[in-house]
């Protein structure tokens, strides 16, 4: 009597297979710093996910590479759910930015081996598309308001349908977003922080202005958003976002800084502008009391962060249950890794708002080819097996890390602020 043969699908993923050989953290400086893990399974499939934390780059390297490689080999790469748990439950010092990139990075290179195995794209594992494609925003930044303008005007002829718009504050030294020299604007730039000063009556007299002639110059069917960077006292933010009313911000972001989520009530008592909070939350307890509460509207918090697509997925549906819609951070410190899976996120999550999205140099691009693509004011995911990332070694080789921190704000008395 002959066997039954064997199913393909069960061939592809016997747990021999997907034991995992190898892993690798990868440290690299392709014009800024990004850190990779690489894991390897039995046969030969290979699956990367993004650890950046910009300015902490090592923390992460460090605890990928003495406290969780050394957990991965052997192990059974399949068993994503699990990995999760053993990593974030079975710490007893859980949580934190560190933490929660390094278990990202985990999960991310985890799915990006089952798609492979499975011949399938990250979307499709996730439930399939939801969407065409991710609507994105740009950041248009100039030295003052007409500048700003002047850039708007050039990402609307890029085909962009949402923009961030920011401007110089007069009398402000290095204001956020704002480039000095005329390059794009990357705010980890030196080895210690740069110091810069902060003004909120200069910023709270500006910002509207800005806005009042962004409509005038482009109408209103642009989608605007606008960063305050954590600046704003939750009453000063609540004026802000009152002020702002008539010209329809898609939304306002990261208006007071987060600790405290009740504070949020404040703003919202004042004001119907929409709110986005969260690239700095790491997991979905920092945000808890915000969604249930319906004090935002926008949820940044996204991949490399928080802890991985299996994370994401249930703040995702848990902020559904609230009507808040998600809206990923995706600055150039977070890798085209991060940025390839957000985006077979951002194609199935049915609560999709918008996708972050600055330019990677010509360098990073070469180091870590990838297969989505901007059109029409849209990212598009590809549909190579796994999230469609991968990363040159040898080239990355050649780019060493290169000590870099965030700026520290101070007020004009030298106090210290938030940046
Ligand atoms: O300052 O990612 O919305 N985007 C941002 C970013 C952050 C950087 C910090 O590493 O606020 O520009
Ligand atoms: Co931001």
């Amino acid at each position: 009597m002959s066997s039954a043969p064997v199913p393909e699908a069960t061939k592809h993923s016997s747990s021999h297979d997907r034991e995992i050989v190898d892993a690798k953290v990868i440290v690299t400086c392709p014009g800024r710093n990004f850190v990779t893990l690489k894991i390897v399974t039995r046969s030969g499939v290979i699956g990367l996910g993004d650890a950046t934390l910009n300015g902490r780059e090592l923390a992460v390297a460090s605890y990928l590479q003495d406290h969780v490689v050394p957990n991965l080999i052997g192990r059974d790469a399949g068993r994503i759910e699990d990995m999760w748990q053993f990593f974030y439950r079975g710490a007893y010092w859980r949580r934190g930015p560190v933490t929660m990139t390094a278990i990202a990075a985990v999960d991310v290179a985890l799915w990006d081996i089952l798609g492979k195995m499975a011949g399938l794209p990250i979307y499709q594992l996730l439930g399939g598309r939801s969407r065409e494609g991710a609507l994105v925003y740009g950041h248009a930044n100039g030295r003052d308001i007409s500048e700003t303008s002047d850039v708007v005007g050039q990402f609307k002829e890029q085909g962009f349908l949402a923009i961030r718009a920011q401007c110089g504050v007069p009398g402000v030294k290095k204001a956020y977003g704002i480039s000095t020299a005329g390059k794009p604007y990357e705010p980890a730039e030196s080895e210690l922080p740069a110091e810069t000063v902060w003004s909120t009556p200069r910023y709270l007299e500006i910002v509207p202005q800005l806005f009042e002639r962004l409509r005038a110059d482009h109408g209103p069917e642009v989608e605007l958003l606008h960063d305050v960077h954590h600046r704003l006292t939750p009453i000063e933010a609540a004026r802000l976002a009152r002020s702002v009313e008539p010209y329809r911000l898609f939304w306002l972001e990261d208006a007071t800084p987060a600790e405290n989520q009740k504070s949020f009530e404040l703003i919202r008592q004042h004001s119907v502008t929409p709110l986005a909070v969260g690239e700095v939350f790491n997991s979905i307890w920092d945000c808890k009391h915000l969604i249930e509460n319906q004090l935002i509207d926008y949820i940044r918090t996204t991949i490399v962060h928080g802890g991985g697509i299996t994370h994401l997925r249930r703040l995702a549906d848990f902020a559904a249950l609230h009507q808040v819609r998600t809206g990923f951070h995706g600055a150039t410190d977070l890798s085209p890794v991060c940025m390839g899976a957000a985006l077979h996120f951002d194609t199935w999550v049915p609560n999709f708002g918008i996708q972050e999205y600055m330019f990677h140099s010509d360098e990073t691009n070469e180091v870590f080819p990838h297969d989505y693509e901007f059109r029409a004011g849209r990212l598009h995911c590809g549909e190579s097996a796994g999230h469609g990332v991968t990363i040159d070694e040898k080239l990355a080789a050649r780019y060493p890390y290169s000590p870099k921190q965030l700026p520290i704000a101070r007020l004009e008395d030298g106090a210290m602020w938030d940046w």
